[in-house]
């Protein structure tokens, strides 16, 4: 076993989804293809569907486990390789909870009043947020340093809770003077233009909560699905701009061309180039063309793996096996730093 005091190995990358809803076009470009790509650079890859996160909202609970299935079989059906990647289930990993009650004691009050995502999620009525939203980026710092992780995959809109995850960890070696106990995590900053927004609304971005089904495309959704999506998403009645600088304040035809862009793998500024002048009744079916044939063997393993829920449930426990092995080291080690028993 890796001595967890003199760790300096390679590359460690944590991440995860929650399991809020069905993963969508969003998740996929703006996380997913990145996370496949840091598997295939060789680094250690940590991949969890955060179900302790998803409580911090009201949910069914009923459902919840074939939400987490569902997760993990999207992450695959992306390309996640369960026999690369760990994937599993947070709260199948008991160290998650128990270092993040402690960070919940390293982590000041005004640091998280600070947080503006619970700002954004607890709306107006603040007083009645679960105790749970407010304190989700510390459990979020936990899920990074109970692995030691190096790198985090991190969109925009969570680089204030990595900030916080640095500044926790290193309170936490401050305060029980234990310098280089846990590595300062770095950001893995996502491709510009990955920020996928609905396609119903130009200006909100693309969500698993969206009561609107039509506001995303679902990665479970059938080849028609995706082209009835496409045809009925928000535009305007101008043709495409023949050049980035002239596309002005128009989100929603920046949007569709940002996603053919993602999927094709080019820019939006060659996506222009090529068809530039034409109107969105030429543009809206080549885009589906292209998402249908990105998506559709997407769909398929999605569907060939939901369809086994034992599988989904073996290869869950196996991820959860490799996760302890790593967390259960550091956070008996934390344990005895800060002076409990057992
Ligand atoms: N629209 C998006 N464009 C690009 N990236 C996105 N991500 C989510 N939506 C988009 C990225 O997906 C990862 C996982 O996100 P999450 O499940 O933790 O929750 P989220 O960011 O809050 O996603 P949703 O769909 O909006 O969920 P709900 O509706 O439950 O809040 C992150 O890397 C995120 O950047």
């Amino acid at each position: 076993m890796t001595d967890i005091q003199t760790y300096s190995g390679p590359q460690r990358i944590l991440s995860g989804m929650q399991p809020t809803g069905g993963l969508h076009l969003g998740n996929y470009l703006g996380a997913l293809v990145n996370w496949v790509k840091l598997q295939e650079s060789g680094a250690e890859c940590f991949y969890c569907v955060v179900d302790m996160h998803a409580i911090t909202m009201p949910h069914a609970a009923a459902e919840l486990p074939d939400k987490v299935r569902g997760a993990a079989a999207a992450y695959i059906a992306s390309g996640v390789d369960p026999e690369k990647s760990a994937v599993f289930a947070q709260s199948a990993v008991p160290a998650h909870a128990e270092l993040a009650w402690i960070f919940q004691c390293v982590a000041r009050l005004g640091w998280l009043e600070r947080m503006t995502q619970f700002k954004d999620k607890a709306g107006k009525d603040k007083e009645r947020a679960s105790v749970g939203l407010f304190t989700y980026p510390v459990l979020q710092a936990a899920d990074i340093l109970v692995y030691k992780a190096t790198h985090v995959p991190v969109g925009e809109d969570q680089k204030q809770h990595l900030e916080l995850s640095r500044d926790i960890a290193a309170r936490f070696m401050r305060d029980y003077d234990c310098e280089g106990f846990f590595p300062l995590p770095d950001p893995y900053i996502q491709g510009a233009g990955t920020r996928i927004m609905s396609l119903k609304d130009g200006s909100k971005k693309m969500s698993k909560s969206d009561p609107s089904d039509l506001s995303r495309i679902n990665l479970s959704d059938d080849a028609d699905t995706i082209a009835r999506k496409i045809k009925k998403a928000k535009t305007d009645p101008e043709p495409l701009p023949g050049s980035l600088e002239d596309m002005g304040d128009r989100p929603e035809a920046l949007n569709l061309v940002g996603i053919y862009a993602a999927l094709e793998g080019s820019t939006a500024e060659k996506v222009i180039s090529e068809f530039g002048g034409q109107g969105f009744g030429a543009f809206k079916p080549k885009l589906a063309e292209l998402a249908v044939e990105r998506l559709s063997p997407v769909a398929n393993e999605y569907a060939r793996l939901i369809a086994d829920p034992a599988e989904m449930d073996r290869i869950l426990t196996k991820g959860a096996e490799r996760a302890r092995a790593i967390a259960d080291p550091v956070i008996k080690e934390v344990k005895a730093r800060v002076g409990f028993w057992g």
